[in-house]
């Protein structure tokens, strides 16, 4: 498998979800802005959205979405409760998690990355203010949940947690202010020390603060 990414972009979830797998899949990173991926690719060949994370398996076909390709990383190790089995209600549950957090979480901190100072030094642009109104009962919708349960779905990791891990770190550098939901940030604290996360982690910073994309 190979995997089309940017550190710390949303394929960053995919890495987590294929660590937590221990499956392999040759990274190769892309720069999103001209759409050059490290292996002389234009990454709009293989996905015509032009994004990643673009996962291409052993016999070519090519899979994108971050759902879609938590889901399938999740079904190759069927023993790892990574996503429940299909047709259970855990599984609609999962997709209920899966579709929040791309729908309302992932598209809201996406414009608040967007349009930073750089974008608008007033701030008081339109769309970034949206965004920070709606942000806020996303986050307490998760606290809430986090609040029963070590993890989304309960006392076990999912492919959710991956995605709302990446998210985390997505607000960290939004500068969300995370102190009134201090269940949150314990949580993101909790998945960093993962055994199979640290490492991604660790690579995916050294690539993207060591200049290192193409
Ligand atoms: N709906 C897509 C969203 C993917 C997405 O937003 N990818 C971003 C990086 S996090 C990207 O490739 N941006 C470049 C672009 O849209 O041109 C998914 O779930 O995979």
């Amino acid at each position: 498998m190979k995997l089309y990414a940017s550190p710390f972009a949303c394929s960053f979830t995919v890495r987590v979800a294929l660590a937590e797998a221990g499956l392999a899949a040759d990274v190769v990173w892309v720069d999103l802005k001209t759409k050059q991926a490290q292996d002389g690719s234009d990454l709009r060949t293989l996905n015509p959205k032009g994004q990643v994370p673009t996962l291409v398996l052993d016999d070519r076909a090519v899979l994108t979405e971050v759902g879609a390709i938590l889901q399938y990383v999740g079904d190759r190790v069927p023993g790892l409760p990574l996503v429940p089995p299909p047709a259970s209600f855990e599984r609609y549950r999962l997709q209920e998690w899966l579709s929040f957090i791309a729908g309302e979480v992932h598209k809201t901190l996406g414009v608040l990355l967007i349009t930073g100072p750089a974008f608008d030094p007033t701030g008081a642009d339109a769309t970034r203010r949206l965004a920070q109104h709606l942000l806020p009962p996303r986050l307490d919708h998760i606290a809430r949940t986090l609040d029963r349960g070590s993890f989304l779905m309960g006392e076990y990791f999912t492919v959710a947690d991956a995605y709302l891990f990446n998210m985390l770190i997505w607000a960290r550098y939004a500068e969300v202010d995370l102190t009134p939901w201090p269940g949150i940030g314990a949580y993101s604290a909790r998945l960093a020390a993962r055994p199979a996360i640290a490492p991604v982690l660790a690579e995916e910073r050294d690539v993207r603060f060591a200049g290192q994309r193409p």
